[in-house]
């Protein structure tokens, strides 16, 4: 075991965490998922600071199993557009089932997918099943996919307290992704996060939460 170290962090009031809780849930219930991008420049430095905050998430035996690749050229764009448009069009057109597709229907979305070529940015979240042990080996990652689950929740979180908007997309199947991207096979493509400032007059579906009696209970 590594030396404990000491971990003080500020000691809040009961007023204070009352206030703070009730002023971060008015902020991020005011997150919407985005499907119609504006092409505005974002600086890159906000994407990093976003993905040190992903980083942060707490995770199995803390072997961090997650790579995040950052597309901003229009070239690797246009191969993403073109090859999961294609799973899409197969997912519309038969794959998915009638259920699932009723599901949907409320979201209007379709096979198409532009935003993927006019947002900013494209963040491709990659789960490492395995990491490289120092002698070149390939050792086991534990709790892969919550680990995952929370970094991308850290890093949506991050990006809407920075101003921007995201679409957490997931074409399926996405192994386009590895060979686009050129990732190891170890990786399983989680998610493709679409990026940027919400298109001028961008609509969002007129749907809403669960109050919290539907979403917890108190015992
Ligand atoms: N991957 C498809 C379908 C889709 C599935 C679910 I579940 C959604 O919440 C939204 C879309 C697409 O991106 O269109």
């Amino acid at each position: 075991m590594t030396t404990p170290i000491a971990f003080n962090p500020p000691r809040r009031s009961d007023d204070e965490m009352v206030e703070r809780s009730q002023d971060f849930y008015d902020r991020i219930r005011t997150r919407r998922t985005v499907r119609d991008f504006a092409s505005d420049e974002i600086p890159l430095e906000v994407i990093k600071h976003c993905l040190l905050a992903a980083g942060t998430a707490p995770n199995g035996a803390n072997l961090q199993p997650w790579h995040f690749v950052v597309v901003s050229d229009p070239e690797i764009k246009h191969q993403i557009r073109l090859a999961a448009e294609k799973e899409e069009q197969a997912f519309y057109s038969g794959r998915a089932p009638e259920e699932w597709l009723n599901a949907l229907a409320p979201l209007g979305t379709d096979a198409n997918k532009p935003f993927i070529e006019k947002a900013p940015y494209l963040i491709a979240i990659f789960a490492e099943k395995q990491h490289m042990k120092s002698d070149g080996s390939l050792a086991k990652n534990y709790y892969v996919t919550e680990s995952v689950g929370i970094a991308t929740g850290l890093l949506i979180t991050a990006l809407h307290e920075s101003g921007l908007a995201t679409l957490t997309h997931t074409p399926s199947p996405m192994g386009f992704l590895n060979k686009i991207l050129d990732r190891p096979n170890h990786e399983r493509p989680f998610l493709l996060l679409i990026v940027g400032r919400p298109a001028e007059g961008a609509t969002v579906p007129d749907i809403t939460k669960k109050p919290l009696e539907a979403i917890a209970s108190f015992k």
